[in-house]
């Protein structure tokens, strides 16, 4: 653990102003670096403290005319983090918090996460400080555009290669890949989360979502149980919390709750199809609350609040980083919940992972949970290469065998001597392994 203190206290020298990616660095190197020792080749390349520094950071402006006629300027950014398996590969998030911290935190965890879906998938994330909560269409649109005048010098099908995550999805997608064709002509293998009639897979946008819930399924089978009958609380709702939610209730599971950035809704006969409809059709526009939805039905809506004092089996955190502390775990233990499978990146603490690892709480970290939205990008790429579209059954066939391989991955490498999986340990190392090797063959670069 001396090393971990020292690489740590070098990074917080540096970059003592990104907080969410030292804790995103830490949580990997507490079980990579003991493994690296271990390993004279690996250590003397010193592969895991060349992973923490990007390959490159991009930082641009973004300046763009609103509906009043003013100038906005934004700050824009693309973080290319490795691309040891392939081209980079991450998603880009509009939200006001997005920073260069931020986003370093997000593709460093892309590296592990790509690396375990076994696909030749480098690691990175973009994003912007831009707000899409309230702004209209052309907004959207006009930012959208003016983001990709930049971004496109960056990108391309063996080069880089953006999606979705938190304020973009297949509508702003469509905006972006629709500057580039403009700018250089159809190259669909540059975008992933494309609409069908720009090359997309089919699935592409469930697959985070129902990635999530097949890991969930993996690690309750290893246990003789499965998901049918179970109570499930979620938070989020957008596109990972709106999927999980629908193959939950798929799979005969109740979900009790969802969340947004205004507060929780309480389900508590368990979300119907109809009033997941009605949700997803409620969140097509961003900046709605839930409060609307639970007024709808005449459901309770706690403003300000997260699900974790539902008392439920399963609990799924599908919004956004650091939403469960450790408060929140020790509620969730206390009232029964067996399993945590993050649909988000990072949303528990350090400190409620260990709670959970020390409740004997199956916990499932995102970078291996929410690897199935990757995964069915680097599908999308495939069927993008060779000019073709999978069915729908094939897409998910694929994901499915994806998830469970992720889920192999981490029951070899992270068992522990009483037979229990650390599934976060099981994920790093595994993760870390396969980029390793392909660093080390490069050689010294
Ligand atoms: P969306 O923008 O579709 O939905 C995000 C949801 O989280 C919304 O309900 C939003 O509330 C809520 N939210 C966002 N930020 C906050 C915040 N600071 N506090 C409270 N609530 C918040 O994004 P996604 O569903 O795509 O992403 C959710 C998470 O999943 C992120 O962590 C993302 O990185 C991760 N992820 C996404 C993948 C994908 O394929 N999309 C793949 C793997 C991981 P509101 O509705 O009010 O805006
Ligand atoms: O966090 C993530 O894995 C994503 N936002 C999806 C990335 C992608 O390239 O599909």
């Amino acid at each position: 653990m001396e090393l971990v203190h020292q690489l740590m206290e070098r990074l917080k020298a540096r970059y003592g102003h990104e907080p969410e990616f030292l804790q995103a660095v830490y949580e990997v190197a507490k079980d990579v670096l003991p493994y690296e020792q271990a390993k004279p080749e690996y250590r003397d390349a010193r592969i895991f403290e060349r992973l923490t520094e990007p390959d490159r950071a991009i930082a641009f402006r973004v300046v763009w005319v609103d509906d009043q006629g003013k100038v906005q300027i934004n700050r824009g950014y693309r973080v290319q983090m490795s691309n040891a398996l392939g081209p980079y590969k991450g998603g880009l998030r509009f939200h006001p918090s997005v920073n260069l911290g931020m986003i370093k935190f997000l593709a460093f965890e892309q590296i592990f996460k790509n690396s375990l879906t076994g696909l030749a998938l480098g690691a990175g994330k973009g994003g912007a400080d831009f707000n899409p909560h309230g702004r209209s269409d052309s907004e959207i649109m006009r930012f959208c555009q003016a983001f990709m005048l930049e971004l496109y010098r960056h990108i391309g099908r063996y080069i880089d290669v953006p999606a979705g995550d938190i304020g973009v999805g297949s509508k702003e997608v469509g905006y972006m890949y629709g500057m580039l064709v403009k700018l250089r002509g159809h190259e669909p293998g540059a975008f992933t989360g494309k609409i069908l009639e720009h090359g997309g897979s089919l699935l592409r946008p469930e697959a985070t979502g129902y990635g999530c819930v097949y890991f969930a399924q993996e690690m309750l089978a290893r246990q003789n149980d499965s998901i049918e009958g179970k109570t499930a609380v979620i938070s989020g709702a957008g596109n990972v919390a709106q999927h999980a939610a629908e193959k939950l209730i798929q799979m005969g599971a109740k979900v009790l709750t969802l969340s947004d950035s205004t507060g929780m809704v309480h389900i508590p006969q368990g979300l119907t199809e109809e009033q997941l409809a009605f949700v997803k059709a409620l969140k097509q526009r961003r900046g709605t609350s839930l409060k609307s939805f639970a007024e709808e039905y005449k459901l309770n809506f706690y403003p300000k609040e997260r699900p974790w004092k539902v008392p439920a089996e399963l609990a799924f955190p599908c919004a956004t980083q650091n939403e469960l502390d450790l408060e929140d775990a020790k509620t969730l233990i206390k009232n029964g919940c067996r399993l945590v499978a993050e649909g988000a990146n990072m949303p528990c603490t350090p400190e409620a992972v260990e709670a959970f690892e020390e409740a004997g709480v199956l916990f499932g970290p995102g970078k291996a949970a929410n690897a199935g939205g990757v995964a069915v990008s680097g599908i999308e790429m495939q069927q993008n290469a060779s000019r073709v579209s999978w069915t729908k059954e094939e897409v998910d066939y694929r994901l499915r065998t994806i998830m469970r391989h992720i889920h192999e991955q981490c029951v070899a490498y992270g068992e522990e001597k009483n037979g229990k999986i650390n599934y976060m340990k099981g994920a790093n190392i595994a993760g870390y392994e396969r980029v390793a090797r392909a660093i080390l063959a490069y050689g010294i670069l």
